[in-house]
């Protein structure tokens, strides 16, 4: 029997209406019987009244600002709403994740949500999941899976188009000419992954403007700063004069690296960066970053939204973006007071 006929609308191929790239959902349509299967289905069972809807939350680790605030994000809301959240650090290891899921799964807890370390490897235990009828949201990061209805929505944000977004901004900048130092994030991680993507992309319209250096940082400040005095030590670090960093820590961490190699970071070599933490915008103001593309790190409210209709039975988008923007030195100082992150 199926997860259909049994109820379980979110286990319906072909229910869930809203495709990738929406930018602004469509309120929510109506709650709506299955549509699949030639048995009338049974509505799907609303969550009990008065009764604390349990959530269980497998976090990547605390590798960063980013993941600090979203961290919180996650623990305020779900406090302010009397959620049960069961939250399980995974310390960049897949293997934690997988093994909080299947704690999860065991606790017969409501909803299990989950920001994926990398994108490969969920499938066993996402069906595992499927099969106790426990809905997953996947938070921030996405999974590559042939089959979609492992999860029921996808809620972060569009990591190509930041790449893309920090190649724009730096091609303005340099004039369309830069010998540049990449830091990539977590290898195999939508983000390291989608947002060298994006970068790719739009340094093709800039035949001047070549990474002649790339390797991963880990998302981390000391690794930033490990791999960005490797970079400029080797033959080709006097050439450098842009760095793209996969996230704000690694960038701050190459600062001190490029200070102590006796350079200038945000003149003698532009940095653009991704996330926009406030560590960040305290450098634009010193003069050491030049930009930060804006990653909105403060899902609580729309994951526990998604939490909540699911277990009443409504239908979510399959996609939900969250929204953000970009930041260079010019703005930084007007708009620092205002960062929750
Ligand atoms: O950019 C980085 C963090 O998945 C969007 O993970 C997130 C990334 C974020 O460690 O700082």
């Amino acid at each position: 029997m199926t997860g259909c006929m049994r109820g379980r609308w979110w286990l319906c191929p072909g229910l869930v209406v809203w495709l990738a790239g929406c930018q602004t959902p469509p309120p929510a349509p109506p709650p709506q019987p299955a549509q699949t299967g030639a048995a009338p289905a049974e509505p799907a069972a609303p969550a009990t009244p008065g009764k604390k809807l349990v959530v269980g939350f497998s976090q990547v680790g605390s590798e960063s600002g980013w993941r600090t605030a979203n961290t919180e994000s996650i623990k305020s809301e779900a406090a302010r709403r009397g959620i049960d959240l069961k939250f399980a650090d995974a310390q960049q290891k897949q293997e934690n994740q997988i093994k909080a899921i299947r704690a999860f799964i065991a606790q017969k807890v409501d909803v299990i949500m989950f920001s994926p370390v990398v994108e490969t490897g969920w499938d066993p235990v996402l069906k595992d999941a499927k099969a106790a009828g426990i809905p997953v949201v996947l938070s921030d990061r996405a999974i590559k899976t042939a089959d979609d209805s492992l999860y029921v929505t996808f809620i972060g944000s569009d990591f190509v188009e930041e790449g893309r977004r920090a190649a724009k901004w730096l091609a303005t900048k340099m004039n369309g000419k830069a010998s540049i130092a990449e830091l990539q994030g977590t290898p195999g991680s939508a983000p390291a992954i989608d947002r060298k993507k994006g970068f790719e992309e739009e340094l093709k319209a800039h035949p001047g403007m070549q990474i002649i250096k790339s390797q991963t940082g880990e998302f981390t400040r000391a690794k930033g700063k490990e791999v960005m005095e490797a970079f400029l030590r080797s033959p080709e670090g006097p050439r450098i004069d842009a760095l793209f960093a996969h996230n704000d820590d690694m960038a701050v961490g190459a600062i001190q690296a490029i200070e102590a190699a006796g350079r200038k970071p945000g003149k003698d070599i532009v940095i653009v960066s991704i996330d926009g933490v406030k560590a960040a915008f305290e450098a634009m103001v010193a003069g050491k970053l030049n930009c930060t593309v804006e990653c909105n790190p403060l899902l609580g409210p729309q994951l526990f939204d998604a939490a909540e209709q699911i277990a009443a039975g409504k239908t979510v988008p399959k996609r939900i973006e969250s929204k953000e923007g970009v930041f260079d030195e010019t703005q930084a100082k007007a708009e620092l007071p205002n960062r929750k992150y």
